[in-house]
């Protein structure tokens, strides 16, 4: 069947001027013309709501086990958040290119900066293509300390351990960026960023000896 709908406008409190006519299932129509009573407004509300319910949270434990993120391979939705803690040791995780080994990314990177036990970094997921990740301390991203999101056959995490193994430097891009630290959720993205000690430690450099 084929019926006339108006809008309800829900600011003012009346139904809308425009009518539009809409092909109809007459078995759901009075569960149809029920809802469109709700502004659009309404819906896009309830839809955004349903996307944030299905995001969770992805915990990588960093160093508990020695130089290792556990586990070092993870599947992650968009909105999804990877959850770096840190659990041992001192250590990191920065954003690599599958290509490049233990070299930051060159786009939509992050970088935790080093961090020992009890800090937590976290970094939300903006599309479904694969994420690899080292720690820049020491020689630890050679010697297999990496990861990976969303592996494929084409870009796997074993492909990118060898490429890893065999880079000359393990590169630590400095100041933390690309997350945050959940206790400062919230706050402005640059002191979100910026660690207690950066802070401190460009203080001092500032002061003349
Ligand atoms: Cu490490």
């Amino acid at each position: 069947m084929s019926i006339k709908v108006t809008p309800w406008d829900k600011d003012n409190h009346v139904f809308a001027k425009h009518n539009f006519t809409l092909s109809i299932d007459t078995n759901s129509a009075y569960k149809t013309i029920y809802t469109m009573q709700y502004s659009t407004l309404t819906i896009a509300t309830l839809s955004l709501l349903g996307t944030r319910v299905s995001a969770k949270t992805i915990s990588i434990e960093v160093g508990r086990n020695g130089a290792s993120f556990s586990p070092n391979s993870v599947t992650a939705a968009v909105g999804d958040i990877l959850e770096y803690r840190f659990a041992g040791g001192r250590h990191s995780v920065v954003r690599a290119d599958f290509s490049r080994g233990c070299t930051p990314a060159s786009n939509n990177g992050f970088s935790s900066g080093l961090q020992s036990s009890g800090a937590v970094f976290q970094v939300t997921v903006t599309n479904t293509d694969p994420i690899f990740f080292y720690c820049s301390a020491g020689s630890h991203c050679q010697n297999g300390m990496v990861g990976v999101v969303n592996p494929s056959s084409a870009q796997s995490l074993d492909k990118f351990k060898s490429t890893a193994r065999a880079s000359k430097d393990n590169v630590s891009p400095g100041s933390p960026f690309g997350g945050v630290f959940p206790s400062t959720r919230g706050i402005s993205a640059a002191r979100a960023y910026q660690p207690v000690g950066g802070v401190a430690a460009v203080a001092a450099a500032a002061q003349p000896h």
